[in-house]
């Protein structure tokens, strides 16, 4: 715990060994394309893929109709819709799967796509989620028997009477109307699978991009009847997840059924634009916010009103029990004594989603929203927004806090982060160079923004978090062999985490083995324990936890072993963390390790105990863990161009005790620059005819490096009491924690001219409008 170990699967990844889904060939393999619809909205009249059939190498060309035989022509999504695998009657956002081409070659099958003929009826799409609830709007959902508008769901949380009655009385109240733009994940690697049903053992293995390999074998089962038993779901190296391959996607389906019906391998892969085009999309969220507070700055209630763009079928990714995700933290870091939130969903034209892209479920659009809010506030009261945080943290000593919409906070010292971000800012000589800007009417105007921020993480427990109805616990399974080698198998699954190395140093330090003599399994249903995967910064606070609880029951039954060779009485023998040892009691020179104990266990047992020595947890947990930070951001606004530049960005994390802080300070790097992507250029769009005009990366701005300044990372370690090393997950906090602090900036470099907010993607066209509306342009 605490050490820098390099990365153990840097060795594949760096010399090219890595095994991702589109490396795995099997013999006899056939391919798969899908053909995707042009249109947006359209009723499908003909499918004809007589074309297609006469192309050398295609074998079958599959619709709906031949899923249909075998029940598989429809799936249910995370949130129990029912969403066309292949479209059987209407298609509803653009880019949708129509039908598939299986051929010989992925050559084959691409020319094959292009020549199955589809006749459209073509429909006018709605892609906003105003629009769509507008009475007179085309209706979206005809499938859902006596659906008549685009109304998803509602959604409220708090007490709207207190709350509205704290805002009749308050002193200052202030609102603002902000979007969180649609996002994509942007995994480098797309979605893909190979089906393989072998009928001599009647069992169908798919390899697939899976960041929940165990809950996509259940569902596999459910959709297709096939045994749960005689399913195989692999999830090898999975080339970058974002939340992006937790849902079930039309392909892997398709790969599946095609592989069943021909007995052959079925290889599907998508390519980048059908990736960002049909694949889960984030955020969506046009969002009203409003803080009560004194006229001091002490916040008193917070209020927000949520429209939300679901895309064409409710298919976000979350726990079922909440249907705008854990927005409902939306009160923050902040102690208040009221709060109401209130949200309404939209079907449209456009693909699915509303998925968790590096956030734990919608924590995002929450940490967003109250983070400006409290800016917002702080301009008003012309108070200093550093001064607005500290007036109105929730303090050390209230934990554990029950947060207004029923949130059970950990632990945190956010006064303390905060203070220590500022200082590695130099916040004070920072305000004093921006006044100096200012006073002298210089051409670029300087900015610092802050967000202190509160994230949850660590889905379960498991009554009140679900997928699926499979409930969130996750599970560790450890072998120690007797060489005193051990194997350690997960129910989650790494993404580029780094998980075969951060695991492997919970067991070394539990048991006091080497972290090289520890493997980490997962990704396999066949070997692994059960488990719900990896999103929402779960690993650590879940499986992390099993995997603790496992070594500490392995050390449990060494200890006895221990007591056997040392020649002592069991209520004699210690374990010395230190050491990694086992002594006896006032003798620390009578001691043995567990590498030597393992080879007791399996050829010199003490009489009455079993053999062998592994064990297993299922770990449920308590409550979630709530990691924190406060980010410091300090930019340049050029006048004449409305182009931002990162002056200083300063990072402090909290998540609890650190088992790789190089790991981690990796992790808040590549969080930091999607959060700058999300604030800066990237965004999904949509014309009026439902096109997707963000649909590849030509349109959809990745941030590269070019666009990345200099880091400066700190932390502070506040342990979670009830997690078994003190640990919170900490994989998407930067993400969470950032677009804030960065829309807060380039805010307050325009504030003293009355500029109250910028819409997110901040590109330099939005931002010079602001600059010319508030008369600071050159
Ligand atoms: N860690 C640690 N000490 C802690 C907390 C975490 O050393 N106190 C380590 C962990 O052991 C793990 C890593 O940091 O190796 C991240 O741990 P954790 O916060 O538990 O998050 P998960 O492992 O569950 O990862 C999920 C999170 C999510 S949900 C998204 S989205 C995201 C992210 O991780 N996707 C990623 N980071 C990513 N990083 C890469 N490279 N690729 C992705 O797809
Ligand atoms: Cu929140 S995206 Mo991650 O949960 O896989």
């Amino acid at each position: 715990m605490g050490e820098e170990v390099s990365r153990k699967e840097d060795r594949r990844f760096i010399t090219g060994r890595g095994n991702y889904v589109d490396d795995v060939k099997k013999p006899g393999m056939l391919h798969c394309e899908l053909v995707r619809s042009p249109h947006a909205h359209a009723r499908i009249e003909e499918i004809d893929g007589s074309r297609a059939m006469a192309l050398d190498g295609v074998v079958a060309v599959l619709t709906a109709d031949d899923l249909l035989e075998y029940d598989l022509a429809t799936m249910p999504t995370l949130m129990d819709d029912t969403q066309d695998v292949l479209v059987n009657d209407k298609v509803k956002f653009q880019s949708q799967e129509v039908a598939a081409v299986i051929a010989e070659d992925r050559y084959a099958a691409k020319d094959g796509a292009e020549k199955v003929d589809v006749s459209y009826d073509v429909l006018e799409p709605v892609v906003d989620a105003e629009t769509a609830l507008e009475d007179d709007a085309p209706l979206i959902r005809d499938d859902i028997e006596g659906k008549e508008d685009n109304h998803c769901f509602d959604w409220e949380t708090g007490d709207e009477e207190a709350t509205d009655e704290a805002f009749e009385n308050a002193a200052v109240t202030v609102e603002e109307e902000m979007f969180y733009q649609r996002l994509h994940p942007a995994p480098i690697e797309t979605c893909g699978a190979v089906g393989d049903y072998d009928p001599g053992k009647d069992k169908l293995t798919v390899h697939m991009t899976s960041q929940a390999p165990h809950i996509h074998r259940t569902l596999f089962a459910q959709v297709s009847g096939i045994p749960e038993h005689k399913i195989r779901i692999v999830s090898p190296d999975v080339g970058g997840g974002f939340g992006n391959k937790v849902p079930i996607y039309p392909g892997y389906v398709v790969a599946a059924a095609a592989s069943y019906v021909l007995e052959r391998p079925v290889k599907w892969i998508e390519e980048r634009s059908e990736n960002i085009q049909s694949t889960g999309f984030a955020r969506d969220y046009d969002m009203n916010g409003e803080i009560a507070a004194t006229e001091d700055g002490e916040i008193r209630a917070i209020r927000v009103d949520v429209l939300a763009n679901h895309g064409a079928y409710n298919a976000a990714a979350q726990p079922s029990k909440f249907p705008a995700g854990f927005f409902n933290i939306f009160t923050g870091s902040y102690d208040v004594e009221t709060a109401y939130g209130s949200l309404s969903a939209a079907y449209t034209n456009t693909a699915p989603g509303g998925i968790a892209y590096r956030c734990s479920f919608r924590v995002t659009e929450a940490v967003y929203l109250v983070e400006r809010m409290v800016k917002v506030l702080a301009d008003e009261l012309g108070m200093d927004p550093a001064d607005v945080r500290r007036r109105n943290f929730i303090q050390p000593d209230q934990f554990p806090y029950e947060s207004p919409t029923g949130w059970n906070y950990d632990s945190g010292d956010y006064e303390t982060a905060l203070d220590e971000a500022l200082e590695m800012a130099d916040y004070e000589a920072y305000r004093d160079e921006q006044q100096r800007r200012i006073d002298e009417d210089a051409d670029k105007l300087l900015g610092i923004g802050i967000s202190s921020f509160t994230e949850v993480v660590g889905a379960g427990p498991g009554k009140s978090c679900d997928i699926a109805g499979v409930e969130m616990f996750d599970s560790a399974d450890i072998r120690v062999h007797p060489t005193g080698k051990a194997t350690l198998r997960v129910g989650v699954q790494t993404q580029g985490q780094g998980h075969e190395t951060t695991f492997a140093q919970i067991v070394a330090e539990e048991l006091g083995i080497d972290v090289d003599d520890v493997v980490v399994e997962h990704g396999d249903t066949d070997t692994d324990p059960y488990g719900l995967g990896t999103y929402g910064s779960r690993s650590t606070p879940v499986a992390g936890a099993a995997t603790a609880i496992a070594a500490r029951k392995i050390r449990d039954k060494a200890k006895s072993i221990a007591a056997n060779e040392l020649e002592a009485a069991e209520e004699d023998v210690e374990w010395d963390r230190e050491s990694g040892e086992f002594h006896v009691a006032g003798a620390p020179e009578r001691s043995v390790t567990v590498t030597e104990i393992a080879a007791g266990a399996y050829m010199n047992h003490p009489g009455g105990e079993e053999p062998g020595l592994e064990a297993v947890n299922y770990y449920d947990p308590p409550e979630m863990t709530y990691p924190f930070g406060s980010y410091v951001v300090i930019v340049e606004v050029d006048r004449e161009t409305g182009e931002v530049e990162f002056e200083k960005f300063v990072a402090v994390d909290d998540c609890g005790n650190r088992i790789n802080p190089m790991i981690i300070e990796g992790q808040i790097h590549g969080g930091l620059a999607q959060g700058i992507g999300t604030a800066m250029m990237e965004q999904i769009t949509f014309d009026d005819n439902g096109n997707v005009t963000g649909g590849d990366f030509m349109n959809y701005l990745l941030p590269t490096a070019m666009e990345i300044p200099e880091f400066e990372t700190g932390h502070t370690v506040t342990p979670s009491p009830h997690h078994p090393i003190g640990a919170k997950g900490v994989g998407e906090s930067p993400t969470v924690g950032s677009p804030p602090a960065i829309v807060n900036a380039v805010v307050d470099a325009m504030a003293h001219a009355g500029v109250s907010h910028v819409e997110m993607p901040m590109t330099p066209d939005v931002v010079w409008k602001h600059l010319e509306e508030a008369g600071l342009e050159r």
